[in-house]
């Protein structure tokens, strides 16, 4: 079964996903193994590995070594084209759509997709909208580009339907990784009043409390990073699993 398939799945058994992220940055490629295969056992239902910035250059090892250690779909959320691997389930096919810069709309795209078909990955089309979190985030700082602003979800509405009328699958909230504030509530029950596609909300989830809110609000799917890469605890990453699945 295709991977965006078992994904939808698990929305409507579970009521909405838990994705673990996983920076390569971040971790020395002994402790992301077992880092990974905690996330299967805690519950979630994909590991995304991904990061802004690229700085190790063994991406393809890793996802291969991952992949060899869980049963869960393990997912590319690259943030550019040297993030490709063929041991992948699927990648993320993002395009930037709050953005204005040409690179991340179509650019990265038309260079990767090649790619992608040689190697024979399995593609899954996403609307990434950024978006405003009190910060500076790396997302933002690397696109060069302007997230939509918290308060102005008529903006994140439009841009979302957009993505819909375009034929895109899933659509992406972000705040970034380590953002401040979380994508505001309020916007996410707007988005998912106005479109019809599952929603990924992600960036600065610290608690189960929040995921669990973001999920109440309209959230398809959580993705939790840093607080988890953090606090390295197998208890956190479990409270994950149980906030944000079987929500009423
Ligand atoms: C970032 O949405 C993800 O792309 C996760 O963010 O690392 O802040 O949890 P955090």
């Amino acid at each position: 079964m295709a991977t965006l398939e078992k994904l939808l799945q698990v929305k409507s058994r579970k009521g909405a996903g838990y994705f673990v992220l996983i920076d390569p940055d971040k971790w020395r490629q002994e402790q992301l193994t077992e880092f990974s295969i905690a996330a299967g056992e805690a519950g979630a239902d994909a590991v995304l590995i991904g990061g802004s910035l690229l700085l190790s250059a063994s991406f393809d090892e890793l996802v291969k070594r991952i992949k060899e250690h869980v049963d869960i779909p393990v997912i590319i959320f690259p943030g550019n084209t040297t993030q490709i691997s063929r041991h992948a389930d699927a990648i993320f096919f993002l395009s930037l759509i709050s953005g204005r810069n040409p690179t991340f709309l179509i650019g990265e795209q038309v260079r990767s997709a090649p790619v992608i078909k040689a190697l024979n990955i399995e593609p899954i089309s996403i609307g990434y909208m950024l978006i405003e979190s009190g910060c500076t985030t790396s997302a933002e700082f690397m696109s060069n580009t302007r997230p939509i602003p918290g308060n102005k979800p008529d903006i994140a509405k439009a841009t979302a339907l957009a993505a819909e009328y375009l034929g895109m699958r899933l659509l992406y909230l972000e705040a970034g990784s380590g953002a401040k504030q979380s994508v505001p509530c309020e916007m996410i029950t707007q988005v998912r009043d106005y479109v019809s596609l599952p929603l990924i909300v992600g960036g600065g989830i610290r608690t189960p409390a929040e995921a669990a809110a973001k999920v109440s609000a309209g959230a398809s799917f959580v993705v939790i990073g840093n607080v988890l890469e953090y606090s390295n605890s197998f208890n956190l990453m479990k409270e994950f699993a149980e906030a944000i699945h079987f929500q009423k």
